[in-house]
């Protein structure tokens, strides 16, 4: 197990909870802030998941340019994005093409993987002490993500998921006490997760937007 001293997941989902503003948008800065931690956590599991944080750290990339960029304002939540990306033709809708890394489908893959986090937090959460991690995360990713990648990605997440430490050591690792702490941790700050999931799901749904290319 790597060191994961300094990290505290506490942290990370705080700042899910700060994506949310009164008028119930999602704020893009945060959300992005939350999966680096997220990522940083992955890190710290081993190089075992080096193709999953490549993966995720180039999607944080090309949000984080969004945001640096020319039209940063139209990307300072997930809903003026839309409006904005939809409004100016910037969404490939059926085929990858002229727009292949719009922020509506970079972001919509990472909302995907955040409803795996939020099935996974909750099995793990809810789960016995001598629950194996490594099937709470299988179980988690086939009811989710893994309907969305190929075969070949599911075999290898499957199998890395096999290195996943137990559950007591697991949460431990999330610096959030004992690992009673910890659960009582998750209860509280999933609720946050699945809002900003909701909220999101919802707007694609309006707009159509759950199966870009
Ligand atoms: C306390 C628990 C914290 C655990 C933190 C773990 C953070 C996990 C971050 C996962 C981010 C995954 C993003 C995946 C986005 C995606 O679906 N990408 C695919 C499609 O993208 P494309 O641009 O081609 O349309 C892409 O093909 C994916 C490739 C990499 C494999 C993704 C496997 C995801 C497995 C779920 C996460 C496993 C982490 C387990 C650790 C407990």
């Amino acid at each position: 197990m790597a060191d994961v001293e300094g990290f505290c997941l506490k942290k990370v989902l705080v700042v899910f909870e700060s994506c949310l503003t009164e008028k119930q948008e999602v704020l893009m800065d945060p959300y992005i802030e939350g999966w680096k931690g997220l990522v940083r956590f992955l890190n710290s599991l081993g190089t075992i998941f080096s193709f999953v944080s490549k993966d995720a750290v180039t999607k944080i990339q090309i949000m984080e340019n969004f945001r640096s960029g020319g039209q940063q304002e139209k990307y300072l939540t997930v809903q003026s994005m839309v409006t904005y990306e939809l409004a100016s033709g910037l969404v490939d809708l059926k085929n990858r093409s002229e727009h292949p890394n719009s922020g509506c489908r970079t972001i919509l893959r990472l909302h995907r993987a955040l409803h795996w986090l939020q099935l996974f937090l909750e099995a793990l959460r809810t789960s016995q002490e001598d629950s194996k991690t490594s099937v709470l995360c299988t179980d988690s990713y086939n009811a989710s993500l893994a309907n969305y990648h190929p075969w070949i990605i599911r075999k290898a997440a499957t199998l890395a998921f096999c290195a996943l430490p137990t559950r007591n050591t697991f949460l431990e690792n999330m610096n959030l006490g004992s690992p009673e702490e910890a659960v009582d941790m998750l209860g509280e700050a999933l609720p946050h997760i699945c809002k900003v999931y909701e909220i999101t799901e919802a707007l694609y749904a309006k707009h159509k937007l759950l199966d870009l290319p």
